[in-house]
């Protein structure tokens, strides 16, 4: 059975998310990252980095939660992806990753970034329901992620985005949501 390897409160929040949604049977193993499990050999192993989240899905390992989650759709999708929907997903899962987390997240950056960021996101989701029209995909996990962590981990007034709020809400009240990253695991 696949395996995700995350600490509570990390990033692989973002993964569990996805494969609740997916609906395949994993196991969730949860590493003691005050202990400093993460850093022991049997997870350098997996990760040689000691970050989380990867996973082992058979002898293939993976870490890096954008590369995961693009294998996770390209793989247990229901149907199989075009050369041009697997780019728009990684432009999304790299937009979220690279440039929407350190656009908010990162406070040198946030009085530039955000603004014009959360602007053109909260156009789009006042036209659709998500990123790429009216179906969810893997790209609402990545960028809808970064997204919800932000009243977990800021103050910050995303009243001017209502749209945004919107799709926020929309998306935490998904079961798999509140079956994962709701609880911060
Ligand atoms: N870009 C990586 C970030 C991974 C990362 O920094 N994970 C944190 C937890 S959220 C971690 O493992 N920290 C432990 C450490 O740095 O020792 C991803 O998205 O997977």
């Amino acid at each position: 059975m696949l395996k995700l390897y995350g600490g509570a409160r990390s990033r692989a929040s973002i993964v569990h998310w996805y494969l609740e949604e997916l609906e395949i049977p994993y196991e969730f193993v949860k590493l003691d990252m005050q202990m400093g499990e993460h850093l022991q050999p049997e997870y350098l192993a997996i990760n040689p980095f000691g970050k989380v989240p990867a996973i082992v899905d058979g002898d293939f390992k993976l870490w890096e939660s954008g590369a995961i989650l693009l294998y996770l759709a390209d793989k247990y999708s229901k149907s199989s992806l075009s050369s041009e929907e697997r780019a728009v997903f990684s432009q999304w899962v790299l937009f979220a990753n690279a440039t929407l987390g350190s656009g908010i997240f990162v406070e040198a950056n946030r009085e530039r970034e955000m603004p014009r960021l959360l602007t053109q996101l909260n156009e789009i989701f006042s036209q659709q329901p998500f990123l790429l029209g009216d179906k969810f995909t893997v790209a609402d996990v990545a960028v809808g992620a970064i997204l919800n962590y932000i009243p977990m981990i800021l103050k910050l007034d995303l009243s001017p985005y209502p749209a945004v709020l919107n799709y926020m809400k929309q998306l935490s009240e998904r079961p798999a949501f509140q079956r994962s990253i709701a609880k911060r695991t």
